[in-house]
């Protein structure tokens, strides 16, 4: 059994980067509350940011806790509920990129800037203008330097309350209170909900354009993912990596409960689904990264093993992992 990489705090959904040859991980920090579970997430209360590096993905770990480095009180737009962070390196300045629910309720993506990978960052006083959902990942493009935000989580993470067809000066539908809660479309010939992709402008802190759907391919039908498919549809925690020329889009699917990826030859897709990567672990959730350390391949993850299975209470753990010789990963069966 892999051990969990940090265990004097509880800690979730993993971003992990190399900046300045170490791996710094960003991850949510679960907290116990008595808020009820619900299938809406609201249990997930977290109120504050730490951030973690390490030298080596392998034990014995010699993780470093850096301390809180952003609390839901130091954000000015937000309510509670801080939820899977992401970090990137862009021009000298470091940006933290959060979901978090506004004062209405209505989660948006929030991005804090630093001068260190380790924090402190300083929020933004509005969220990015046109975000809406959880869950933001970002991608810079080795290649091209161009960076990339995709974002999205279904039920709690309200992604489906955003389908209208009219659209607000940012391209975004209004928030429809209607879809809150266990829904998504489904039923015969309904196509799933995608993820979202917006380019990120040259100061990391807004959107170059409006966000547009990450559209998954199903290999066999070249035709978007089935509404029904959950062992295959879009649920949340995206992810981006590119090795090669092959971008990989990993997510999870949710109620299913797999790490599954899809692979494209452009960062805004379309992707064609292409497998799993990790079965369904100890807790509801599954949440991931993937990162290149030192030439071998990381899977950053979590479950609930420390807490003995309370889904809101979880930690971090890392595994290596493989491709065959045609680029596909070698899915993880089990512990
Ligand atoms: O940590 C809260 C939520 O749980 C995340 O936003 C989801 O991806 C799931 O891991």
């Amino acid at each position: 059994m892999t051990p969990p990489l940090i265990t004097h705090l509880y800690t979730a959904d993993p971003s992990a980067h190399v900046f300045s040859g170490k791996i710094y991980i960003y991850p949510s920090h679960d907290r116990e509350s008595d808020v009820p579970f619900n299938d809406n997430g609201d249990h997930f209360d977290m109120n504050d940011y730490h951030v973690f590096s390490t030298t080596t993905p392998e034990p014995p770990y010699d993780v470093i806790d850096h301390g809180v480095v952003l609390r839901v009180a130091d954000v000015p737009w937000a309510s509670k509920q801080l939820w899977a962070p992401d970090a990137a390196f862009k021009d000298g300045k470091y940006y933290l990129y959060f979901p978090a629910r506004d004062k209405e309720g209505i989660f948006r993506i929030g991005v804090a800037v630093g001068d260190d990978p380790a924090g402190p960052f300083i929020a933004d006083p509005e969220p990015i203008p046109g975000s809406f959902s959880v869950d933001p990942a970002t991608f810079v493009d080795p290649d091209s330097g161009d960076a990339y935000m995709y974002f999205g989580g279904l039920w709690g993470g309200q992604l489906q309350c955003f389908q209208g067809a009219t659209v607000d000066a940012h391209g975004v539908p209004p928030f429809d209170a209607s879809w809150s809660g266990p829904k998504e479309p489904a039923g015969e010939g309904k196509t799933a909900l995608f993820p979202k992709v917006a380019p990120l402008s040259s100061d990391m802190r807004h959107f170059a354009s409006p966000a547009q759907d990450l559209v998954i391919l199903a290999p066999e039908t070249g035709k978007p993912i089935a509404a029904d498919d959950h062992d295959r549809r879009f649920f949340e925690a995206s992810w981006m990596h590119k090795r090669g020329d092959k971008y990989y889009f990993s997510y999870s699917t949710g109620d299913s409960h797999y790490l599954v990826y899809a692979i494209g030859d452009s960062p805004l897709g379309p992707f064609t689904y292409a497998g799993r990567i990790l079965e369904p672990v100890l807790g509801w959730t599954t949440h991931h990264s993937i990162v290149e350390f030192q030439s071998r391949w990381w899977l950053f993850h979590h479950d609930c093993e420390i807490s003995k299975g309370v889904t809101h209470l979880r930690n971090v753990k890392v595994k290596e992992l493989f491709y065959d010789d045609e680029g596909k990963i070698l899915p993880i069966k089990s512990e």
